[in-house]
């Protein structure tokens, strides 16, 4: 079956009870037993509820998993994921991340004893070169939030298992419409569903996917003694973002090549970051990993200076940290997603204080690219 069709039944069934055709929200704590016991598969709903069990139907279609996982946050969803590893493993983390990912491992992961070390994974050989004999997972996100560098998942998976370790891929950034890195030979997707998959702004959540079954038994035992999981009423907003996921994605992805095409013309502007550039250095590896490009864009405008005479004179596109929503954002990474790493590390990669980064949401091209244009002259 195709893309659309999963999204729109996986999980969807009519209610059994009732026939109501779009999943219920079923807003309870708890379920009558009939006897002790003798109960219809709910007992607690931090355990169990059937709006979430759907969207986690729903999901793991998607993704081409056998096994999805519903959480508060992305935050959430990645924290489980790291349950995986204890004190004493080591790590190998992508060097540009979503800042708030970082920060987990600098601040929180690392007080635990799990080891980590930053990867530059646009060249699968630093991985090889990154594995320690403790390395038990690799983490990677692509295109990589903010600079939308590329991962070659199959090379990496690959020189990753040779050494015993689970690659694990945040595919916020592609939605399951534009990349399905399972299919790639990765273990573990992440999602912040708060982005495309749910995609009107309005929830904030994030999924596990995976196929191997004793860690999804392992993932399924920490959310609920964790207990970080998704309500009833996110669960429900994003099986419901979902079902036009397809559709938006296109449009996302048609507006993101109008703007980075724009935006590559502009004097204003003097590198574009968009993987469906041909000038992109992973162009090529995007054009066969992806089936798409998506709606990120950034930009760098030189100095702060610069990128806060953008940030303060659109109209149009709202200064606003998130994305993946139907109206277009727009963000300044090194003092709003991006705080938490080191000014050298940001530096280093490229995250300076004049880059811009643009969510391109659905309205019509030609009005985001005026409110560009006249921003950036101004
Ligand atoms: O915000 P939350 O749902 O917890 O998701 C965290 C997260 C995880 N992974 C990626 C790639 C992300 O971009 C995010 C959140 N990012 C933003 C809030 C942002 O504006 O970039």
């Amino acid at each position: 079956m195709g893309f659309s069709t999963v999204a729109i039944h996986a999980g969807n069934e009519p209610d059994s009870a009732t026939g109501a055709v779009s999943v219920p929200i079923y807003q309870t704590s708890t379920f009558a037993q009939d006897a002790l016991g003798e109960h219809k598969g709910y007992e607690y709903a931090r355990t169990q509820n059937p709006t979430r069990a759907a969207l986690e139907k729903n999901i793991a279609a998607l993704e081409g998993a056998d096994f999805g996982f519903a959480f508060a946050s992305g935050m959430a969803a990645t924290d489980a994921v790291l349950k995986l590893v204890k004190a004493g493993d080591h790590v190998l983390l992508g060097d540009n991340t979503y800042g708030g990912t970082y920060r987990l491992f600098d601040k929180v992961l690392s007080r635990q004893g799990i080891e980590f070390d930053l990867v530059d994974s646009t060249d699968a050989l630093n991985v090889e070169q990154g594995m320690k004999p403790n390395t038990k997972m690799v983490f990677v996100e692509t295109p990589t939030n903010p600079l939308m560098s590329v991962t070659d998942l199959k090379a990496v998976s690959e020189i990753s298992h040779a050494h015993g370790a689970v690659v694990v891929c945040d595919n916020t950034f592609m939605s399951s419409y534009l990349q399905r890195p399972i299919e790639h030979g990765v273990d573990i997707v992440v999602h912040s569903t708060t982005k495309y998959m749910n995609g009107h702004s309005d929830s904030v959540g994030g999924f596990v996917a995976l196929n191997d079954e004793k860690n999804a038994e392992w993932i399924g035992f920490v959310q609920n003694s964790i207990g970080a999981i998704l309500s009833p009423f996110d669960s429900f907003l994003v099986l419901r973002g979902t079902k036009t996921l397809a559709v938006r994605m296109e449009r996302h992805d048609l507006n993101g090549r109008a703007v980075a095409n724009f935006l590559a013309e502009h004097p204003a502007v003097s590198e574009v970051y968009y993987p469906g550039l041909t000038s992109h250095p992973q162009h090529e590896l995007a054009k066969r990993q992806q089936d798409g490009f998506g709606g990120m864009v950034s930009f760098e405008t030189g100095s702060l200076e610069n990128a806060k005479k953008v940030l303060e004179n659109v109209k149009l596109l709202t200064l606003a940290e998130s994305l993946g929503g139907v109206e277009s954002l727009i963000s300044h990474p090194a003092t709003m997603t991006h705080a938490a790493v080191p000014f050298e590390t940001r530096q280093k990669l490229g995250i300076t204080d004049g880059l811009v980064r643009v969510s391109v949401g659905i309205e019509d091209a030609e009005d985001l690219i005026a409110d560009l244009d006249q921003a950036l002259s101004a």
